[in-house]
């Protein structure tokens, strides 16, 4: 042996780590894509997460959490792919058997994923054969002792072998992921008209950095537990209500679609936005009402909580006299007037006024299913957070933004308030410790649907607070008390500070 190989052995192990992954990940865009090895540690990873670190890593990382996730996760595996390619080369099964270990991670991830079959192991199982026989070429062919006599020197074609199983490896794992984007099925889908329509949303306030009355579909926030976007075709879709009730049942797709449709406005918030945060967005739902199809089951007497299922095992329970106290609880499969996007929880969700989404919300949903809370728990109820989830009273300043650096003179403080299932009566504002003053008011949408305010403001030099509160329709203010979202929504009063020069 010559100079010192350990950087060129750490990437044969890398690039065979990669060839696997690639494979695995073809594989899983054929059979179940959220099996795929690097998605499914992921999401074993989302799971076993304690809750504190998820929410420090939400209020760190924001949206980017999942991509940061799915890069530290690809990025651990390599670095230990290339310890087992330094290994290998000296005593080839135990480099192996870092790299098995790997993929017996992968595959017992997969098969731990609520909703998994047997068959989610195949992408491991392809992940495992291709990294192993990809690393045993290659650390053979670097062995000058198996190199075939003119072969040229080994080094070079080592890494002309490395470089085309590393190109074949990324055209493989670019074609799953081409199959996975390519799946959906949203194109060829016509809308009922509801038989109970909205009034025409009023044009909201137009003021410069206000939140639109009406939130942008692509702007809509977007919280889950999901690396991969669950596909979902409608003519394998079916929703099934089942539990305690008198005729369990199951509907197709094209018999959802039949019947009698409402649409609503309806305002939705994570349980863990921060106050002041952007986890909020309000939009029109067109769906079935969830008590039409609870009763077509007849409801049993037993039943305190409505169980519903995500396509992938996901689970979230609703409380039953919240969901059928009168208020437009639906299995939604449209928004703002288009189905449902993927990310949205395509074919069809629950959406439920008033309640924050983890209660009340359910994506991509196959089942509903009467139960009790002494029997049955859900995702996040498991991991300590409230089983009944009504949203908090809230205002949130949108403009101007918090540490602006202003110029004096006539300035408009605006933003949203939302008070869902109460109404929001009325927005006060407050500079700097002042008296509570009353801001304007948007158009009225209902109770369920959030208000956009202003307040015009002759801003003289300095620094200023800027303090913005709710009043309901019920006559309650808006607490000052803070809260974390942790177990049942945040609380508290967004205050911005200001520079006016
Ligand atoms: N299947 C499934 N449904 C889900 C979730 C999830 O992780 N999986 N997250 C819930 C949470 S916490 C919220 S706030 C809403 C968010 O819905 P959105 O992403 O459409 O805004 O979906 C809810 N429904
Ligand atoms: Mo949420």
């Amino acid at each position: 042996m010559t100079a010192p190989q350990l950087p060129h052995d750490a990437t044969v192990g890398v690039i065979a780590a990669t060839a696997g992954i690639g494979i695995g990940h073809l594989v899983a865009a054929l059979t179940n894509p959220s099996a795929s090895p690097v998605l499914s540690i992921g999401s074993a990873v989302i799971d076993a997460t304690p809750t504190p670190v998820k929410e420090w890593a939400v209020a760190t990382f924001g949206t980017s959490d999942k991509i940061i996730l799915i890069g530290s996760v690809a990025l651990g595996t390599l670095v230990l792919a290339g310890l087992g390619g330094v290994i290998a080369a000296r005593r080839f099964s135990i480099g192996a058997l870092v790299l098995i270990a790997l993929v017996a991670l992968a595959g017992a991830a997969a098969l731990t994923r609520p909703a998994a079959t047997v068959a989610d192991l195949l992408p491991a199982l392809a992940t495992g054969v291709m990294a192993l026989a990809a690393l045993w070429w290659l650390v053979r062919e670097r062995d000058p002792a198996n190199a075939e006599s003119g072969g040229g020197p080994t080094r070079r074609r080592v890494l002309t072998g490395g470089g085309a199983v590393l190109v074949a490896a990324v055209l493989a794992g670019a074609a799953g992921e081409a199959i996975i984007r390519g799946s959906r099925r949203l194109g060829d889908i016509v809308l009922p008209r509801p038989s109970d329509p909205p009034p025409p949303l009023a044009d909201g306030l137009d003021i410069e950095g206000i939140s639109p009355f009406r939130t942008p579909t692509e702007d809509f926030y977007r919280v889950d537990v999901n690396l991969s976007v669950p596909v979902v075709d409608v003519d394998d879709w079916a929703l099934t209500i089942d539990g305690d009730v008198a005729r369990p049942y199951t509907i197709t797709w094209d018999e959802l679609l039949e019947m009698d449709m409402i649409e609503r406005d309806i305002t939705m918030t994570c349980v863990s936005n921060e106050v002041g945060g952007g986890y909020v967005g309000a939009t029109r739902w067109l769906g079935v009402p969830l008590t039409d199809l609870l009763e077509r089951a007849g409801i049993g007497s037993r039943a305190d909580q409505i169980l519903s299922t995500a396509v992938d095992g996901f689970t979230i329970s609703t409380p039953l006299a919240i969901a059928t106290d009168g208020r437009d609880a639906m299995v939604a499969i449209a928004m703002d007037g288009e189905p449902l996007p993927r990310e949205h929880g395509f074919p069809a969700r629950l959406i439920t006024p008033g309640l924050y989404g983890y209660v009340g919300a359910t994506k991509w949903l196959e089942r509903l299913t009467l139960t009790t809370y002494a029997s049955d728990r859900a995702y996040w109820t498991e991991r300590g957070w409230d089983i009944d989830g009504p949203i908090k009273v809230s205002t949130r300043i949108d403009t101007p933004r918090g540490l602006a650096e202003l110029d004096p003179g006539d300035l408009v403080i605006a933003g949203v308030a939302w008070a869902q299932h109460r109404g929001v009566e009325g927005v006060q504002v407050r500079i700097d410790g002042g008296e509570w003053t009353d801001a304007e008011l948007g158009p009225d949408a209902g109770v369920d649907y959030w208000r956009q305010w202003y307040l015009p403001w002759k801003a003289g030099s300095g620094r200023h607070t800027v303090q913005a509160r709710c009043v309901t329709d019920d006559g309650e203010v808006q607490t000052a008390e803070r809260a974390g979202p942790f177990p049942n929504g945040s609380s508290g009063i967004h205050d911005i500070v200001v520079r006016v020069a």
